[in-house]
């Protein structure tokens, strides 16, 4: 594919290419021969790519009817091979890269978070911060037209980009993820907010793939005594919870007030994830001062414009208060456990 180039332009220019070779054929005949024998090595060519996996994955990022609809009545949806075998390694080595070298004792703690129960020795790493602001190789594929085009079908013609992190969930001790809804961690003035989680390898029960509550569902509390705890904290009706197993390359769209959960990894392989955030540039963070400003620090427009307007379609939404010294879901999630055990099974 030519470097910018959409499939269908991409289409155009090999139908162009194509028409050049079948007007030279006037010519003698020794030379008509050669070009007989180039214009179907270049068909082959073109057969041949189009077979290959990187091309059909581009062409074939759009949303089923039947996603959106399931994404509407759901809150979710799944995407098979939104990844390439090929871009799953890619993502990986860059993960093993950014990681190399950290252990408990010593690592930077403002790029990774560390996986508590191992020795000051252990280098299971828990969460990679930020990737998509950091490092090139996220950063960039968070900007991707591959995945932007999709999108817009959900979120519009206008879309910040709002956060990303890699969940490593590392084999025999990778952290449960209590039920939450991540609107709850930055209220929005509307619901067009989306989270979109690639699995990097292969998902199932065992190592902890995600859980998800089915339905339309309302911002539900996640604060005890007044403090934001990261959790729900009203009674949670799990039982139509559904486990959603992927291959690696496999993602799931999920909305922003989609209850969500992961149990914690009890296998011998690993559950890395990358997830990214977005939101239509309409939903803006309802301020609640240096937290709003501290969560909306990597927020930058991707696609079309900023907006002028605040379209609201929440009729409330909680307030959260947070806990001080805590930097992420998982700790927020571990100080909540102190005095109420976990939800997730
Ligand atoms: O990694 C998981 O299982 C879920 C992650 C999640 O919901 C989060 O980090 O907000």
């Amino acid at each position: 594919m030519e470097p910018g180039a959409t499939p269908s332009a991409q289409r155009a220019l090999d139908n162009e290419t194509h028409a050049v070779y079948i007007s030279t054929l006037s010519q003698p005949l020794f030379c008509r021969i050669a070009e007989i024998f180039t214009a179907l090595g270049y068909s082959l060519y073109v057969i041949f790519r189009s077979k290959t996996h990187d091309f059909w994955s581009l062409e074939a990022n759009v949303f089923l009817q039947h996603q959106i609809e399931q994404y509407k009545s759901d809150g979710y949806f799944l995407y098979k091979d939104l990844l390439s075998e090929s871009q799953v390694a890619h993502f990986l080595s860059e993960i093993d890269r950014v990681c190399a070298g950290s252990t408990v004792a010593e690592h930077d703690s403002t790029r990774l978070e560390m996986e508590p129960n191992q020795p000051l020795t252990g280098k299971r790493v828990r969460r990679v911060y930020e990737p998509c602001t950091y490092y090139e190789v996220f950063k960039s594929y968070s900007e991707s037209q591959e995945l932007l085009d999709p999108l817009e079908q959900i979120l519009g013609p206008d879309i910040v980009y709002t956060s990303s992190k890699i969940n490593v969930k590392p084999a025999e001790i990778g952290s449960v993820v209590e039920w939450h809804q991540d609107m709850a961690y930055g209220p929005l003035t509307n619901r067009s907010v989306v989270a979109l989680l690639i699995y990097l390898d292969d998902a199932d029960i065992e190592n902890g793939c995600l859980q998800v509550i089915p339905g339309s569902v309302p911002m539900l509390k996640h604060s005890r005594d007044g403090v934001f705890q990261g959790r729900i904290t009203e009674p949670l009706d799990t039982s139509k919870a559904v486990h959603l197993p992927g291959k690696k390359g496999t993602a799931l769209f999920f909305n922003g007030l989609a209850p969500h959960a992961s149990s914690p990894n009890i296998s011998s392989r690993p559950r890395r994830t990358l997830i990214l955030g977005y939101r239509a540039a309409d939903a803006f963070p309802i301020h609640l001062g240096e937290q709003s400003v501290k969560s909306d620090q990597f927020a930058r427009i991707v696609r079309g414009h900023k907006s002028e307007v605040a379209r609201f379609d929440m009729d409330r939404v909680y307030v959260p208060n947070y806990p001080t010294n805590t930097k992420s879901l998982y700790e927020l999630q571990d100080l909540s456990r102190r005095t109420q055990p976990s939800q997730v099974a």
